[in-house]
C-alpha cells in the first residue's frame, strides 16, 4: 500500500478508537480517586461467587460490544469473510479489553474503574480467582508504565485484533495483508512520536496477553463445572459465544 493509504488507515483506526472507547480518558481521569468505601468493598466480598461472576461477565460483555464496533469500523475488517471476523473477535476481543483496561487503571493506588468507582483487587475476592486478578492488575501496571497515547493505544489494539496467526482462519492471506498494513501504520506512528523504542516492549505484551486470555478461559471452565446452570441461563449470550461455546455444543448434543 502507498504511504497515503497507510496514513488514511492510521486516521481511520484512531477515529474508530475514539468513537468506540466507551469512556473518555478525561472522565476516567477525573474519577480516579473516587474509590469504593470500606463498606462497599466488604459488601463486594460478601457477594456470592455466582453473582460476582455474573456481574463481571456482564461488564466484560459490555466492553466487548464496543470492541466489536471498533473492529467493524476498521477499514478492511468488514471485507474479511464472516468466519474470519468471528475468529479474530473470539481470539482477540478479550485481549483488547485487557489493553483498554490500562486507560481505566490508576497505578498510584492499584485500582481499576468498575461499576462506577475505582476498585482494588480485593473487590474481586469472591470470584475465587485472585491469581488471574493479580496477573491482570500487574499487566495493567506494566501497560501504564509505557505511557501510551490514545493514538498509540488505538493502533496497538488494532494490531492485537488483526492477527493473521490465529487458528481457523479461512483467508489467511487477506488477514496477513491487513495485518501488515496495520503494522506499518503502527510503526509509522511510533516513529513520528519518536517512540520506536517501545515497539519490542509492546510485542512482549502480546505474549503476555495470550497467557492472560487462556487463564480467563481456564477460570471460566472451572466455574462452569461448578455452576453450569448459572453460565447457561444467566451469562450474556455474547460472552458464552466468545468464551464458552463448547458448553452450547455440548448441551445441544446431549
Ligand atoms: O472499559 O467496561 O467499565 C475485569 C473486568 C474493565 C475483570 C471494565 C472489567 C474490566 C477486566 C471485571 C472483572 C477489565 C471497563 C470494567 C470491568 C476493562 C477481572 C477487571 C472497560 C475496561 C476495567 C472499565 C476478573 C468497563 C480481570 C476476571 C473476570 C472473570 C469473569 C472471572
Amino acid at each position: 500500500s502507498t504511504l497515503a493509504e497507510i496514513d488514511q488507515l492510521t486516521q481511520n483506526i484512531i477515529r474508530s478508537h475514539r468513537e468506540t472507547c466507551q469512556y473518555r480518558l478525561e472522565d476516567l481521569h477525573t474519577l480516579r480517586w473516587k474509590t469504593f468505601s470500606r463498606e462497599d468493598v466488604y459488601s463486594y466480598q460478601r457477594t456470592s461467587m455466582e453473582e460476582m461472576w455474573e456481574r463481571c461477565a456482564c461488564r466484560i460483555t459490555d466492553a466487548i460490544q464496543y470492541i466489536v464496533e471498533f473492529a467493524k469500523r476498521v477499514h478492511g475488517f468488514m471485507e474479511l469473510c464472516q468466519n474470519d471476523q468471528i475468529v479474530l473477535l473470539k481470539a482477540g476481543s478479550m485481549e483488547v479489553v485487557f489493553v483498554r483496561m490500562c486507560r481505566a487503571f490508576n497505578p498510584e493506588n492499584n485500582t481499576i474503574f468498575f461499576e462506577g468507582n475505582y476498585a482494588g483487587p480485593e473487590v474481586f475476592k469472591s470470584l475465587g480467582c485472585s491469581d488471574l486478578v493479580t496477573a491482570v492488575f500487574d499487566f495493567s501496571r506494566g501497560m501504564c508504565s509505557l505511557h501510551l497515547s490514545e493514538q498509540e493505544i488505538a493502533l496497538f489494539t488494532a494490531r492485537v485484533l488483526i492477527s493473521a496467526d490465529r487458528q481457523w482462519l479461512q483467508e489467511k492471506f487477506k488477514v496477513e495483508r491487513l495485518q501488515s498494513n496495520v503494522e506499518h501504520a503502527f510503526k509509522q506512528l511510533l516513529q513520528k512520536n519518536h517512540r520506536q523504542g517501545i515497539h519490542t516492549k509492546l510485542l512482549s505484551k502480546v505474549a503476555n496477553l495470550r497467557t492472560l486470555c487462556s487463564q480467563h478461559i481456564e477460570k471460566l471452565r472451572g466455574f462452569r463445572q461448578m455452576y453450569p446452570l448459572i453460565v447457561h441461563s444467566l451469562f450474556p449470550p455474547l460472552y458464552k459465544e466468545l468464551f464458552a461455546s463448547e458448553v452450547e455444543t455440548q448441551s445441544s448434543t446431549e
